[in-house]
């Protein structure tokens, strides 16, 4: 009987040291197998007397119940994943969750907009597929337009209505955010106040220009909204985005859609526009970076929208993105951005 005894405790310790299912399979093997260590015991009964016989019998059935159910344990432990082995051990530290950052451009454009929604601006957007009279021609630029030649442009083949109105050329990949100003303003009564953030399309590769980018497109329209209001804000912006040192030019410039025309220039941020060094490779030494075009509306394009020139006035302005976080950033080859390199990427962002 105290052999029995022993048999247990052997069963208990071998199943407590078991490292996996396949190890109490041996287990059970070993002690309920049909010729395991209980069936043998089972086999030397018949030199037993009766008595003994009857005892024994019942401390061996007690035995084969009693490993029966802790080898099923055993095996359920594995089998569910409790098992010492793949036990959760509350203790250890957590694995670190790696949560996503928000892409530099997207930064840019999400502060961008911000300091304009500051300011009393909505957010606007407009279809990226185009027709020629929203990107061009409702803009004031005809097509024999020389600005045409400045917008190198991705023409879509559109096949609509069963293929019956597929002409080349009709369609195109907006090349600015400018046509969300006529979009706008074909919807909306003046006073006017939105910005329009959106991707846009040239045939542009090189370290500065992208096929793909970004740009903000602005516009106000209101009864005597002025030029002195276009330079007004857009300084509140530059300051609100770079630092209040930073300092803006207005030069005069062209866009068939504005008139007056102006090119915005901020102090580089790099040398700091003053005493700029002759080496700064940002600026080109000059000191300034060129960041906006901007200007007001032309008579034409309020003519366009459906709107009397006569009655309102407005200002826009339209700025690149990727330009923007180039300087922001100091990142000289705007690729960078869209090779997606998670080292580069995760050194620019600040958030998620
Ligand atoms: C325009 O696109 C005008 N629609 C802006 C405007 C709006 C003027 C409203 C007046 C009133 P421009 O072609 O200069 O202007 O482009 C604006 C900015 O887009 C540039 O200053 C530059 O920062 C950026 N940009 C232009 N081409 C690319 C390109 N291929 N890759 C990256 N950024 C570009």
């Amino acid at each position: 009987m105290s052999n029995l005894e022993d048999l247990k405790a052997d069963v208990t310790r071998l199943l407590s040291e078991a490292k996996d299912a396949q190890a109490v399979e041996q287990i059970r093997i070993r002690f309920l197998g049909r010729k395991g260590v209980i069936a043998e015991h089972f086999s030397r009964m018949g030199d037993l007397s009766p008595e003994e016989r009857r005892a024994t019998g019942a401390a061996l059935n007690d035995l084969k119940i009693c490993c029966e159910k802790k080898i099923k344990e055993a095996a359920d432990r594995f089998a569910s994943g409790r098992s010492r082995g793949d036990a959760i051990d509350v203790t250890l530290p957590g694995r670190p969750a790696h949560a996503g950052l928000t892409h530099p451009i997207n930064e840019t454009l999400r502060d961008i907009c911000q300091t304009f929604r500051l300011a009393g601006f909505d957010v606007a957007d407009g279809p990226e597929i185009e027709t020629d009279w929203y990107n061009f021609e409702a803009l004031n630029v005809p097509a024999d337009h020389p600005a045409r030649d400045m917008h190198d442009t991705f023409y879509v083949k559109m096949e609509e209505d069963g293929g019956r109105r597929e002409k080349a050329g009709e369609y195109l990949l907006r090349t600015h955010t400018s046509p969300v100003q006529i979009h706008v303003m074909e919807k909306q009564k003046p006073p006017v106040r939105i910005i329009a953030p959106g991707r846009v399309y040239r045939r542009d590769d090189d370290p500065t220009h992208s096929p793909v980018f970004h740009q903000v497109e602005g516009l106000w329209v209101e009864e005597g909204v002025t030029l002195r209001d276009l330079k007004g804000l857009l300084e509140y912006f530059l300051k609100m985005l770079f630092g209040e040192s930073v300092r803006a030019r207005f030069r005069p410039s062209f866009f068939p859609f504005t008139e007056p025309s102006l090119e915005v220039d901020m102090s580089c941020v790099i040398c700091g526009g003053e005493d700029h060094s002759a080496h700064c490779r940002t600026c080109k030494a000059t000191g300034w970076l060129e960041v906006l075009g901007a200007g007001m509306v032309h008579p034409n394009v309020f003519r366009a929208a459906g709107h009397n020139p006569s009655k309102v006035t407005g200002l826009a302005f339209g700025m690149g993105v990727e330009r923007m976080a180039m300087i922001r950033y100091g990142i000289d080859d705007i690729r960078l951005f869209f090779e997606n390199d998670v080292r580069f990427l995760s050194q620019l962002s600040g958030g998620t």
